[in-house]
């Protein structure tokens, strides 16, 4: 049951079943393990429930062939974002910005985020993301990819 209802919480946005289950409750043990549960189902909840990298091309921690050098970036999230709020950067290794500034979501997939990109020489690059899904959860993070001479 634990197992269906962790599945369940898994696709939909971030419910709150605790406060059904508090209401279930008849006495203080079961209270406190309902709770404990509860807890942790709103954890898994949560965390499911926020954007993550799906996947990227350049794929994430990929190498790709400088005579392949990619023009553009594109990240698809596991949700989908607030266009307004929602921003990804491609820096080299000393850090220097490597995209046109030119980001943009996808207007028929809400969860890709695109941007062009500089000529890239041979190198290691790392791309900054800082999203907001439709949730209003704010997430960032980063990811690598290399191009190779
Ligand atoms: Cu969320």
């Amino acid at each position: 049951m634990r197992r269906k209802r962790t599945r369940r919480n898994v696709t939909g946005s971030c419910g709150n079943d605790r406060y059904n289950l508090m209401r279930r409750a008849k006495n203080k043990p079961l209270l406190m393990a309902v709770l404990a549960m509860a807890a942790l189902l709103a954890v898994a909840t949560d965390v499911a429930a926020h954007a993550r990298v799906k996947r990227a091309n350049p794929a994430v921690g990929g190498t790709v062939s400088a005579s392949a050098a990619p023009t553009a970036l594109q990240v698809w999230f596991t949700e989908k974002l607030e266009p307004a709020l929602s921003t990804i950067e491609v820096v080299d290794s000393k850090g220097t910005r490597m995209d046109r500034g030119d980001v943009r979501i996808d207007p028929d997939d809400q969860t890709q985020l695109r941007v062009t990109l500089l000529p890239l020489p041979p190198g290691q690059y790392r791309v900054l993301w800082r999203v907001v899904s439709i949730d209003t959860h704010y997430r960032s993070g980063s990811f690598p990819f290399r191009v190779d001479p």
